[in-house]
């Protein structure tokens, strides 16, 4: 059994998130997703989530590619997520290229191309235009 873990905000759900969900799911056969909390989207990204963080775990436990979730709290405690859900891959999109390289003791790392041309905040302009 090949764990895989990745984490996320995943507001306003769309493909690029659909498709990196998708592929990382691929790589074994059971994929653990840290949804960020409202918070640490504000610590992140300097703004709250458009959906709060109850709905995006909804949508993220409606997907078969996606069996288990729990609440990112912070980015400084990975290396405990890992442990704590026995993951043996961090799949991330390669816009973290290198950011995680130091879990390699604990497992293995693989960055995705993200899917070009979509993002959440294109489609709050988008909505704004
Ligand atoms: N993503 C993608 N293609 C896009 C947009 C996003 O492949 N067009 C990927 C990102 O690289 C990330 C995942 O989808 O792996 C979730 O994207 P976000 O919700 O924007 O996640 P982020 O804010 O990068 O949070 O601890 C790490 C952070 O929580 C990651």
């Amino acid at each position: 059994m090949t764990r895989i873990i990745t984490f996320g905000t995943y507001d306003i759900f769309h493909v690029g998130h659909l498709r990196l969900l998708q592929r990382a799911r691929a790589f074994g056969d059971h994929l653990t997703v840290g949804i960020s909390t409202d918070e640490l989207n504000v610590r992140k990204k300097g703004r709250a989530p458009v959906y709060p963080f109850t709905e995006r775990c909804e949508i993220l436990r409606g997907l078969w590619v996606v069996d288990e979730i729990f609440a990112e709290e912070s980015l400084e405690q990975k290396r405990d997520y890992i442990l704590e859900h026995r993951a043996d891959v961090l799949v991330m999109g390669d816009d973290w290229e290198g950011r995680f390289d130091d879990l390699l003791d604990i497992c293995k790392v693989r960055y995705l191309p993200r899917t070009p041309a979509v993002s959440t905040t294109a489609v709050i302009e988008k909505i704004r235009s």
